[in-house]
């Protein structure tokens, strides 16, 4: 029988910070799995080295569920990311492992394709609105059929998702940049840019919005009733996620779809967004939710109640959890979108292969496994540097949800 003979921990910056777990069996299979949570990736690493690795060498990598309950009761304490990010890199490299060991690429072990392709939004943004339509323009000449549109608060600044360079990336600075917020400056502003965008390129795509938690119940409401008109494909985090409940509200007021669970990690944090039918889309990840065991039974739950999927997938998802997650988007019945942002060119020299874009559409590679490779030597070229992400303050000083 196969064993695990070796498991080896990567942190490496090319572009970003990756942590990158492979293990290694005795007949020479390599898996990968991605490890990294942005801003506080060496407490997986270390989750990872210190606790995980010395659990693993010796086990027999085929029996992937067994382990996913090994790791996860084993640990006594339960959820939280940091544990879910660590279980999934482990789970995730194992898929990786049985789908070369089976000779066929993962999407057919979960039961093979329901769909041709993955549809995927990028992000359009702009320090005022003139900036953001034009960057609206430049996604939709690229072929997207669905585009994220943010654009910075006049006056204020500071707003979530505006980028800087070529690629969206927030985590940029040795300590937390502190970025001002006024939640009336946005209620006031953010709907006109969305509205400028339905009006300049019209209906024919999906457009979409992320509050990213800065808002409260009601405002949230007011919000979604706001941008009614603009028919988004979803209004994304309008409230911090770990309150469940605020969500009933927010549905009982506005058409606008909803989208959450990025920063969520288990079924148990979802459970009764998903059950009362309170959010449309379902946004955990293979990295941040316990790997493809423990999403594929969160997106199963969600199935039943009508919601649908719909992964996070900024930059800071490594190519291995873009791969993976792309492997199982194409399989579920219950599919409603992926986010893709790419990935810079010094994060291709490490990560190469996976999944393609073509016409809006990511596909998932045919080749055994998961399809991504680690190149070792070029991550040398990348030591880690310390990132963090920011933090907002309200004008009066006080923290904000960022
Ligand atoms: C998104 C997210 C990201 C996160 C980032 C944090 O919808 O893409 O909100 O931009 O802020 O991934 O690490
Ligand atoms: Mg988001």
């Amino acid at each position: 029988m196969s064993r695990i003979e070796r498991a080896e921990v990567f942190v490496a910056s090319p572009g970003r910070t990756f942590v990158t777990l492979r293990i290694t069996t005795s007949d020479g299979v390599v898996g990968l799995g991605d490890a990294t949570l942005n801003g506080r990736e060496l407490a997986v690493a270390s989750y990872l080295r210190d606790h995980l690795v010395p659990l693993l060498i010796g086990k027999d990598p085929a029996r992937i569920e067994d382990m996913w309950q090994y790791l996860y009761r084993g640990a006594y304490w339960r959820r939280g990311p940091v544990t879910m990010t660590a279980i999934a890199a482990v789970d995730t490299a194992l898929w990786d492992i049985k789908g070369k060991v089976a000779g066929l690429p993962v999407y057919q072990l979960l039961g093979g394709r329901s769909r041709d392709g993955v549809l995927v939004y990028s992000h359009a943004s702009g320090r005022d609105t003139a900036e953001l339509l034009d960057d609206v323009e430049r996604f939709l000449s690229l072929g997207y059929e669905a585009v994220r549109a943010q654009a910075a608060v006049p006056e204020v600044g500071g707003t979530y998702g505006v980028r800087k360079g070529k690629l969206y990336e927030p985590a940029a600075a040795a300590l937390p940049d502190e970025q001002p917020w006024d939640t009336e400056a946005y209620l006031n502003f953010a709907p006109t840019y969305l509205e400028a965008v339905r009006e300049r390129f019209g209906f024919g795509f999906h457009l979409l919005h992320d509050v990213h938690h800065r808002l409260t119940p009601l405002e949230a409401a007011r919000f979604g009733k706001a941008v009614e008109p603009c028919r988004l494909f979803w209004m994304e985090d309008p409230t911090p996620a770990e309150n469940q409940e605020a969500f009933r509200l927010i549905r009982q007021h506005t058409t606008t779809p909803i989208a959450t669970g990025e920063v969520l990690n288990s079924i148990w944090d979802v459970q009764t967004l998903i059950t009362e039918q309170l959010i449309d889309y379902v946004r955990t990840t293979v990295v941040h939710a316990g790997g493809l065991t423990h999403l594929r039974r969160i997106f199963d739950l969600a199935a039943l109640y009508g919601v649908r999927t719909g992964s996070h997938g900024a930059t800071d998802l490594s190519p291995v959890s873009m791969a993976a997650a792309v492997h199982l988007d194409v399989a579920v019945p219950n599919f409603g979108i992926q986010e893709y942002m790419g990935h810079a060119d010094e994060t291709l020299e490490v990560f190469r292969g996976g999944p393609t874009l073509a016409d809006g559409m990511l596909h998932p590679t045919e080749v055994p496994g998961l399809g991504v490779e680690y190149d070792e030597k070029a991550a040398e070229r990348f030591p880690y540097q310390a990132r963090y992400l920011p933090v907002a303050r309200r004008l009066d000083g006080s923290v904000h949800d960022w």
